[in-house]
């Protein structure tokens, strides 16, 4: 059988796992799974250290992987069956954790949508889909706009989710933000995230910042659906977050001897984010540095 860490590593890697939750969600059950195929704490704490970096932008993997290095930290002088159990638990009960934020933020954002709304989102979250699709079973009626979100496509993924969920949804060019804002007379703009910096900068799939710009210049309201394990522990340290950048080949083959960059994500300054919907209740930007103090315990610290 393939071991698991280095399964979901390869499928981090090649985005077969994708979205920043998601992403955190699979590294912790490939631990779990590890700590109850029997492996020692000097053996996780090495499959910890596979998947950390598997992708580097999302705080939440290096966030979760810290979480289940702190159990196997903590119960490492257990007997072996008793390590395994405990462990294996605790790291269960933080995947229900995050599980349920995601349920929380559904339902807090949720109560922003208004009848007749028009929502604006770029790639796709999980997130996001989470609080459009608890809108329409509350009976709002209200429809998106999606961009297409080039290379990967992920916009693709949410205007098939949401038309499953019976979400009236277009689909858009990301070029075609700012004119579309205008021309089908967008009310908000939604979008997820791969990581919160201590001073409310959002940091989330390239383009987000220039839907950001425009959505700000015709002062139409730009909100941020995140879990409190994307804030970045390390910001607090003065640490800056990489941005992935993934290579040419998805950008196109066709062009031989030019250079192609191709990054994957960038950042929204807090001063164009209108409001941030955590598992905690919606914050300014300006609160970052709260959920990061109160919230979130499971970063490094320097
Ligand atoms: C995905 C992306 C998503 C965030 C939030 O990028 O930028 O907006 O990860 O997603 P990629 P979620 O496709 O490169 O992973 O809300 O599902 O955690």
């Amino acid at each position: 059988m393939a071991d698991i860490v280095l399964k979901t590593a390869r499928d981090i890697q090649s985005m077969k796992i994708r979205g920043a939750l998601d992403i955190a969600i699979a590294a912790a059950e490939a631990i779990r799974q590890a700590a109850l195929s029997g492996k020692n704490p000097r053996q996780l704490a090495a499959d910890c250290a596979k998947l950390k970096h598997a992708r580097p932008t999302a705080v939440s993997l290096p966030n979760a992987v810290n979480y289940a290095l702190q159990t196997i930290e903590a119960n490492k002088k257990l007997e072996p069956g008793e390590f395994r159990k405990k462990t294996a638990e605790q790291i269960s009960t933080f995947i229900k954790e995050q599980q349920s934020a995601r349920e929380k933020i559904a339902l807090i954002g949720s109560r922003l949508i208004e009848k007749g709304d028009t929502i604006l989102t770029h790639c796709q979250s999980d997130t996001v889909e989470g609080l459009f699709i608890e809108a329409k079973k509350q009976g709002t009626k209200f429809d998106v706009v999606c961009t297409e979100t080039r290379p990967r496509h992920q916009g693709y993924l949410t205007a098939r989710i949401l038309k499953k969920h019976r979400i009236p949804v277009r689909l858009i060019i990301d070029s075609a933000v700012n004119y579309s804002l205008k021309k089908l007379e967008v009310d908000k703009v939604m979008v997820g995230a791969d990581a919160v910096m201590v001073n409310g900068d959002v940091i989330n799939k390239i383009g987000t910042s220039q839907v950001a710009v425009c959505a700000q210049a015709l002062d139409i309201e730009f909100t941020v659906a995140t879990q409190s394990i994307k804030f970045s522990p390390e910001s607090v340290y003065g640490r800056l977050i990489e941005i992935e950048d993934r290579g040419p080949k998805e950008v196109t083959t066709e062009l031989a001897g030019i250079k192609i960059l191709n990054p994957a994500f960038d950042v929204t300054p807090a001063h164009h984010v209108s409001k941030i919907i955590t598992e905690h209740g919606i914050i300014p930007p300006a609160g970052a540095s709260e959920i990061l103090r109160h919230f979130q315990k499971t970063g490094t610290e320097e």
